[in-house]
């Protein structure tokens, strides 16, 4: 072997380039897996109400950032021993007339800007009776001064959200909310389990009758992969890595702001025992596609150099 070795050379160089490649896909901005138990520190949330409310009635529903979910028989979505996540519940008791509502949790003072995407594992829960029927929610652009619940029957929206329900019992199991203001929701609906072709979602139950969505293998629910990513001026929202719906951000209505994670009900019908588990949340930067590009020429142009060699 000559001491001026060309391929080994090379061979550095490509390392440092995928090196490179990988920290900008890779450049983590959060993470938050709740298991010291001290999340309650670190996080908040909020709750918005059925606007048509018995003004009798107030919120019922709870937070829990040290929740063990081993408890209700669900292992780590990870396949690790850590079985702590946050837990939200919401319209945990029957009260008088209109008493839906949503609750949404979020880290304390974050807020993202640019190409990121958000994901987490959830779990929405029911605990197997028919008519309980609620929706997790995943979200971003919070406004931390006036943090915002996205509810349908609410008053007022503001953040984008995405919520999907956990076992099709909706006419609308997927819905998005997008635009609103102080005194509009921006909910949207975006259909029923049943009318979506059988096999869009992995893990999902679709394109039938009654179609269970991510309850089809087990009543009381299963854990979704729940992804949000702002490429550019368009907002992608995934579950189990499908993407379901595009929110046009072309316009500009969004520029920054925090993550959230959420439940909703959008019926009177109350269950104490529904629960959105959320756990593994990780917030990372989405490359441009021109910092790819240059990543993938700069591979190329090494490969070609090396060919010529
Ligand atoms: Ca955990
Ligand atoms: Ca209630
Ligand atoms: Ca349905």
């Amino acid at each position: 072997m000559k001491s001026n070795n060309p391929s080994g050379f090379f061979g550095l160089a490509a390392v440092a380039a995928v090196a490179s490649a990988a920290s900008i896909a890779s450049g983590q901005l959060f993470t938050e897996n709740f298991s010291d138990g001290n999340a309650a520190s670190r996080w908040g949330s909020a709750y918005q109400l059925e606007s048509s409310r018995d003004i009798s009635t107030g919120p019922d529903g709870l937070v829990n950032f040290a929740f063990d979910y081993s408890t209700l028989g669900i292992a780590s979505p990870t396949g690790s021993g850590d079985t702590i996540g946050a837990a939200i519940g919401v319209n945990l008791t029957d009260q008088t007339g209109d008493e839906g509502e949503s609750y949404i949790i979020y880290p304390l003072g974050r807020s993202f800007s640019g190409s990121f995407s958000v994901q987490a594992d959830m779990y929405v829960y029911n605990d197997g009776l028919a008519g309980s029927t609620e929706l997790g929610m995943a979200g971003l652009f919070l406004n931390n001064s006036a943090p915002v619940a996205p509810y349908q029957w609410g008053t007022e929206g503001g953040p984008l959200a995405w919520i999907y329900s956990g076992e099709g019992g909706s006419s609308a199991d997927l819905a998005r909310f997008s635009e609103g203001n102080a005194s509009s929701t921006g909910y949207l609906s975006l259909g029923d389990y049943n009318a979506l072709p059988a096999g869009t979602i992995p893990g999902f139950q679709t394109g039938v009758s009654g179609s269970l969505g991510p309850a089809v293998d087990n009543a009381s629910g299963a854990w979704v992969k729940v992804r949000i990513e702002v490429d550019g001026s368009d907002v992608n929202y995934y579950l189990n890595d499908a993407l379901v719906n595009t929110y046009d951000n072309s316009g500009g209505f969004y520029t920054e702001g925090n993550i959230f994670f959420g439940l909703t009900d959008p019926f009177n019908s109350a269950n104490a025992g529904n629960r959105a588990i959320i756990d593994n949340v990780l917030v990372q930067v989405v490359p441009e596609p021109s910092a790819l590009a240059l990543g993938l020429l700069g591979l190329v142009s090494i490969w070609a150099v090396r060919r010529r060699q």
